[in-house]
């Protein structure tokens, strides 16, 4: 084994040396790329049920060494907390040298590694997720049970590291899931958040905010690691010097230097024979202190903000609009891309020394959205000021690293930053935005574009106008060799109508790669009932050779399987039942059909279109009881940014329906409407089995990707969706018989806007939709206050319905209708779910590496030898 990694190693870094200096060869050079790999992941396939022979007993031992030695109690005394962390150190034990031995294989071999910088990472619960990896949750159930307690209790325990929003932050995870599954070098590199995105509650059906502290008892996961600590500075003025032969040089002298402490998090393969990390940065005030700067004067300025260095890495920001000009926000992004950045400089020189020319070799940085942008002026400022580079080798060397992901086409979300904030915090790094700008101006933009100033200050990294911006989007255009966005129809938005221009600059340049989700954790672990079933008919290697359950296929119509499928779907509705009554008060039934729609609150994602066909089911109910439809519960799950008012305005409107609707007896229940609180990874791992509809309604061209939507269909929810992101490449998988796609498409949706969309038209033409947007005027939901749902209409109406709630209303409606008659029809139905889950493998974030390590990043896979 270790002799095929050798031999293929050497072709695959003979290949990334060809890809540095000559980029268009690239397409010849994945090809031998992809073949070195496929021989080594399939050389070291590792099935973690027999990789670590521990037995029952040994985990018992050491589950009770660890109550004892790190927990200071014993089996009698110890609370389930103490019994989750006792359980999670005793797994500790085998991952922690795993770490050990993938870094020193990744040294020893020097290996080419991918550095994926995120301001977000969604890791959810680690306990299942890494002894499923490791091929202990049997063995663990057993152990625990046999200590007398109760394996799924002791892991509830576990509070979810909920350090990012939503779907990019949750994408990141998977990625470096994947990643160490592959056996492909890596890290993650992120912010180590005291408190992660706030816990959500409701009162009187409004959302309230309260902070999360995800490590208020601890976290067994992580290490820190003060060996590796960085100085990081900001503020401060730029002083120009010459030197004697003349050349200019310039000194930052910066107004506070803010300590940045590194934790790192064992990132668990599939097998766990590779083990990566997951570096996160706690900032913390510097020992170091610059008198010289106060009595100059620029600490004091800096003192006008009072920017204390422990808050930097305090809280993560929710993606809310209005919340971009936050000034901490701009410092958190460069204090972690400049950490990380000397990290990884301080790798690579441990290996190279001064010598800089295998850095382009050895360095691939993934820009997770243009959150950490910043980091490309910083390794400029790195290689000029302090390596003493010349310009253009150092743009070379920065152009060969990194690569941008977008995420987002909605122009409210590019991010900006005032040029005179960026001046205050980061004086130098302006200065060499603006040389990157000018070079790239005068250079190739102006020999594409001769003389075409609109098309000039339209591609400039400065916006000019009263307050000047610095667009980060253009930034991470001109300053990556690779930009992609993350399903087919984005990325052909993103080339064709967000970087029309750059596309024409640096065709080879735009790329797509389409999202995916782990199924370790997305199936295998979070749905057991269904990934034993699916074990009894595909190759046990399913987890990481997805398309092996398409093995299931041939059974879509057997009466038998049919029904063992559905039956496990039906338990799975049970137990998310339980939770339902847990956490609302409401008792739904297991057999009605369950229709989720689980995502961050957003106008653009639909959940009011969700609600307004609600609204017109429970009319039709009350105008007739016997309205032919399933027995239906709605479920949503989803949190609003604490400043974004209307997003607020439609969970509280939800919640006065559901309230409503859950008790009126003229319905007999045949409608029930329930929103989670706090929806999260933990919650949707218990939701997601249980979906019999999947609700992906957002409008055509306005959602990147959606991840949800994958793994709603890979545990055999049918999807309810537009054609957006990749719900379209869902579709085409799945088979369109087994999907429902209603609504505009793209291009419909571009024309309805040109011709002046009015949404009054709608109105007026749909009696039914009249009368539902009425409905928000009276007191009907909310007793006593008439119009306090008010705001929801005004959007959809007066505010011009931005989002086409109103002329997908009626597509919506009829495909709900054949919703009503598919789930009526039982064979059908669970031939259509079978189909879902047997293929789906396109959506393995194994795939989407293997598509970024092929397209962009050009690594090579290593075993981890014993
Ligand atoms: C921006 C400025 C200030 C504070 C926060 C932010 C901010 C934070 C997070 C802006 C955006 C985000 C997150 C965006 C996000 O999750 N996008 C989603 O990414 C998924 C993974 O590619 C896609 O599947 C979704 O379609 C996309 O909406």
């Amino acid at each position: 084994m270790t002799t095929t990694t050798t031999k293929t190693r050497r072709t695959a870094k003979a290949t990334a040396k060809k890809t540095v200096t000559k980029k268009s060869t690239a397409a010849k050079t994945t090809k031998k790329t992809v073949e070195a790999i496929k021989t080594i992941s399939n050389a070291t396939f590792v099935d973690p049920n027999e990789r670590f022979d521990i037995s029952t007993e040994e985990l018992k031992d050491s589950i009770v060494k660890h109550l004892h030695v790190t927990q200071g109690t014993d089996q009698n005394k110890a609370n389930e907390k103490a019994w989750f962390n006792a359980t999670a150190a005793a797994v500790n034990e085998i991952i922690f040298e795993r770490v050990t031995k993938t870094q020193k294989t990744h040294f020893n071999k020097d290996t080419r590694a991918v550095h994926y910088l995120s301001l977000e990472f969604l890791m959810g619960r680690l306990l299942k997720n890494n002894m499923c990896n490791i091929g202990l949750m049997e063995t663990a159930a057993a152990a625990l049970t046999e200590l007398g307690q109760d394996f799924h209790a002791v892991a509830e325990e576990e509070p979810d590291l909920a350090l990012g929003n939503g779907g990019l932050g949750r994408l990141a995870a998977c990625f470096i899931d994947s990643l160490a599954t592959l056996q492909y070098p890596a890290i993650g590199y992120g912010i180590h958040y005291e408190h992660g995105l706030f816990n959500q509650t409701f009162q009187d059906g409004r959302q309230f905010e309260r902070p999360d502290s995800w490590r208020e008892y601890g976290n067994p996961w992580e290490i820190c690691r003060p060996e590796s600590v960085q100085e990081i500075p900001v503020y401060g003025y730029v002083e120009t010097k010459y030197t004697d032969e003349g050349k200019v040089q310039k000194e930052w002298h910066p107004g506070r230097i803010i300590k940045g402490v590194p934790w790192d998090i064992p990132v668990v393969g599939y097998g766990a024979t590779t083990v990566n990390v997951l570096r996160l940065w706690e900032s913390r005030a510097s020992d170091f202190f610059n008198w010289d700067v106060f009595n100059a004067g620029g600490y004091l300025d800096s003192q006008v903000e009072n920017v204390q260095a422990e808050t930097i890495s305090k809280v993560l920001y929710p993606n809310d609009e209005t919340d971009q000009g936050k000034e901490l926000r701009l410092i958190q992004q460069y204090f972690f891309c400049a950490c990380s950045i000397k990290d990884i400089v301080r790798r690579y020189k441990r290996a190279h020394g001064e010598d800089w020319s295998q850095f382009v070799e050895q360095v691939v940085v993934q820009l997770n959205d243009t959150h950490p942008v910043v980091a490309i002026p910083e390794l400029m400022r790195i290689l000029i000021d302090r390596a003493g580079m010349e310009w253009d080798q150092a743009w070379d060397i920065c152009q060969g690293v990194f690569a941008y992901t977008n995420h987002t086409l909605l122009p409210e979300a590019l991010e900006k930053w005032s040029v005179r904030l960026f001046e205050k915090v980061l004086p130098r790094h302006l200065e060499i935005i603006y040389e990157i700008n000018s070079r790239f101006l005068n250079g190739i933009c102006d020999q594409f574009f001769p003389g075409d100033d609109a098309i000039k200050s339209k591609l400039s990294i400065i916006q000019e106008g009263n307050e000047k911006m610095v667009r980060m989007g253009n930034l991470a255009v001109i300053g990556s060799f690779k930009v992609n966005g993350v399903a087919q129809v984005h990325s052909a938005l993103v080339k064709s109508d967000l970087f029309p221009e750059f596309n024409e600059i640096w065709q080879d340049k735009f790329t797509n790669v389409t999202n995916g989700v782990t199924p370790r954790r997305w199936l295998k672990s979070c749905n057991p009932r269904l990934s034993n079933l699916i074990s009894e008919y595909a190759d046990k290697d399913w987890p990481v050779n997805q398309d092996k359950i398409r093995a299931i296929e041939s059974l879509a119509d057997n009466a038998k399987f049919q029904k063992r499928y559905m039956d496990i779907k039906h338990e799975n509705k049970v137990d998310l039942a339980e939770v339902i009554k847990d956490l609302t008060g409401v008792e739904v039934d297991p057999t009605a059909l369950f229709d989720i729609q689980i995502k961050r609150l957003h106008e653009y994602k639909r959940q009011q279109l969700n609600l307004i066909h609600i609204m017109a089911l429970y009319r039709r109910l009350l105008q007739n009881p016997d309205y032919p439809m399933p027995k239906r519960v709605f479920i949503f799950g989803a949190k609003a940014a604490p400043g974004y008012y209307l997003a607020k305005e439609i969970i509280y409107a939800i919640n006065k329906v559901a309230d409503r609707i859950n008790n009126d007896s003229r319905i007999k229940d045949k409608l029930k409407v329930v929103f989670l609180p706090n929806y999260r990874v933990s919650l949707a791992e218990k939701m997601i089995p249980a979906a019999d509809v999947s609700e992906q309604i957002s409008t055509a061209g306005k959602e990147a990707s959606g991840t949800g939507n994958m793994k709603l269909a890979l545990n055999g929810a049918i999807t309810v969706g537009t054609l957006d992101g990749a719900n379209i490449e869902i579709a085409e998988e799945a088979g369109e018989d087994n999907v429902v796609i209603f609504g505009l498409t793209v291009d419909e949706v571009k024309k309805a806007k040109a011709d002046g969309y009015n949404p009054w038209d709608y109105y007026y033409g749909n009696e039914e939709l009249k009368a539902v947007l009425d409905w928000f005027d009276t007191d009907y939901f909310t007793p006593g206050k008439p119009g306090e749902l008010a705001a929801v209409k005004r959007s959809l109406l007066d505010d011009g319905d931005a989002y086409l709630c109103l002329a997908d209303y009626e597509s919506y409606s009829e495909a709900h209708k054949k919703v009503d008659v598919l789930f009526n029809d039982k064979k059908t139905w669970a031939r259509m779910a079978i189909m879902n889950t047997a293929r789906m493998a396109k959506f393995n974030s194994d795939r989407s590496i293997q598509d970024y390590v092929d397209n962009i990043w050009k690594l090579e896979a290593f075993s981890v030898v014993e």
